[in-house]
């Protein structure tokens, strides 16, 4: 079966997190992407958190499967005319460098526009333009500065920042939307364009709910948050509101059966109002479905903590599965607090291609994350991510046509350090 970005090249000049999450999606619908990487060291995360000495570690194998790995030293001369003459093949020239490294390599967008009219240069940075836009970045800044932490956590804790890499895969999410939208233009257009993400502004973004919330605050308190049922006043800022849910629907964490021994012994329960009258029998409740007290979502908004508390009396009986059984049969949202190790064990998961095995040659197999979006006439097939320079040599002859002679002249220049074949396959 064809693949969606069949015939898309993609010169993948990423590292860290959020540049490789956006290549290795498009490398899942069928781009051939063109890693490149500094000879003898590579991606700064092959050799971060590594859990196996000697070997690539998971941090860089879960993002950059399916890609294609050529060692080039952009500042060696030689190393720099191939980058100019795979910018020529390519379609889309993806980075995330810190801000100015990309022009000090003299690849500014003039020159790469001049050398490739229809090149789509697409960057990840901390900042947009502003007195922020020189700011090295990562994960946990971009949470800070995009609202995230602020608004995570207790009211009465410090600001909190998310297990979910809202700002590095979450930006490299939004730059590979930009990308299949720039290359649908230039199918009108014929032209290239740039593609700018911020992280600052994917993780806001992403905190959209949140600024709703702080303009909701100049016309009063923000009655689904706990603190509102508490008596405790709002200030100027969105609170923190802890597990309180984020849209109109109250919702909590409440302990379940195991809870003492299990850190995960919990289950995220929402008090949809459609469904309150099946809430009041589950929980032994039934006068509340009259009383005045309780009856409507608004004259709820009050006594959250009691009702809570009264839920999760029933809860605790239960383990998290048996109350996400019981409570679906009655369309009760809710969902069991799963730890990853659970998750990673999930067989739904794994026969949906959510949770992939994958057989490396250094490494064996590992888990990783598949494609999380499921394209019915482009199946991801996830393959493991290349050794440093794997491809260095098929990449030289295949997309740049370099003749033995030409390839002897490279290595020997030192722009590719050298070239690197694995013999297990
Ligand atoms: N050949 C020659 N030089 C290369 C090269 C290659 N193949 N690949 C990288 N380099 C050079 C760059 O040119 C740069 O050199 P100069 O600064 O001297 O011009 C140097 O390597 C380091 O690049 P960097 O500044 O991007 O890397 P860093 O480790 O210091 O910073 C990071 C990392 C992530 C903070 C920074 O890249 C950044 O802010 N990126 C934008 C935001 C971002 O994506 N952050 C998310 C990262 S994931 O948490």
């Amino acid at each position: 079966m064809s693949k969606a970005l069949e015939g898309v090249r993609i010169l993948d000049f990423t590292h860290v997190q959020s540049g490789p999450t956006c290549t290795q999606l498009l490398a899942w619908f069928g781009a051939d992407v063109i890693k490149v990487e500094r000879p003898g060291a590579g991606d700064a995360t092959r050799q971060q958190l590594q859990d196996l000495p000697g070997v690539d570690s998971l941090y860089f194998t879960m993002l950059n499967h399916n890609k294609r790995s050529i060692t080039l030293d952009a500042k060696n001369p030689k190393g720099n005319a191939i980058l100019w003459r795979l910018i020529a093949e390519c379609d889309v020239l993806v980075e995330n460098f810190a801000p100015g490294a990309l022009d000090r390599m003299g690849l500014t967008w003039e020159k790469l526009q001049a050398a490739n009219p229809g090149l789509i240069l697409a960057s990840v940075k901390g900042f947009g333009p502003g007195r922020y836009q020189d700011c090295k970045v990562y994960e946990n800044v971009a949470q800070c500065v995009g609202g995230a932490a602020s608004t995570t956590g207790w009211r009465d804790g410090v600001p909190m920042v998310s297990g979910a890499q809202i700002g590095d895969s979450g930006t490299g999410l939004h730059l590979a939307l930009g990308i299949v939208t720039a290359l649908y233009q230039r199918t009108q257009t014929g032209q290239g364009q740039r593609v700018d993400c911020a992280m600052q502004d994917g993780v806001l973004n992403l905190c959209r709910v949140k600024l709703r919330d702080q303009q909701r605050l100049g016309h009063g308190p923000l009655m689904e948050y706990s603190q509102y049922g508490e008596g405790v006043p709002f200030g100027e800022a969105v609170p923190r509101a802890g597990n309180d849910s984020g849209g109109g629907q109250p919702g909590r964490i409440l302990k379940c059966k195991g809870w003492e021994q299990d850190p995960n012994a919990y289950i995220y329960f929402i008090t949809q109002g459609a469904v309150w009258g099946s809430i009041c029998d589950i929980i032994g409740e039934p006068g509340w479905k009259d009383d005045p007290a309780y009856a409507t979502p608004k004259a709820r908004l009050p006594h959250l903590n009691e009702i809570f508390t009264r839920i999760e009396a029933w809860t605790m009986k239960h383990d998290k599965f048996e109350a996400m059984d019981i409570l679906n049969a009655y369309e009760i949202p809710c969902g069991p607090i799963l730890s990853m190790k659970e998750i990673a064990e999930d067989p739904m998961l794994r026969a949906n291609g959510t949770v992939v095995e994958v057989e490396h040659p250094t490494r064996g197999a590992y888990l990783t994350v598949g494609n999380p979006i499921k394209l019915s006439a482009s199946p991801t097939e996830v393959t493991r991510a290349p050794l440093l320079g794997e491809h260095t040599d098929e990449i030289l002859r295949e997309v740049l046509g370099c003749t033995d002679a030409e390839i002897g002249d490279i290595l020997g220049s030192g722009a590719v350090g050298g070239v690197h074949r694995i013999a297990a396959e």
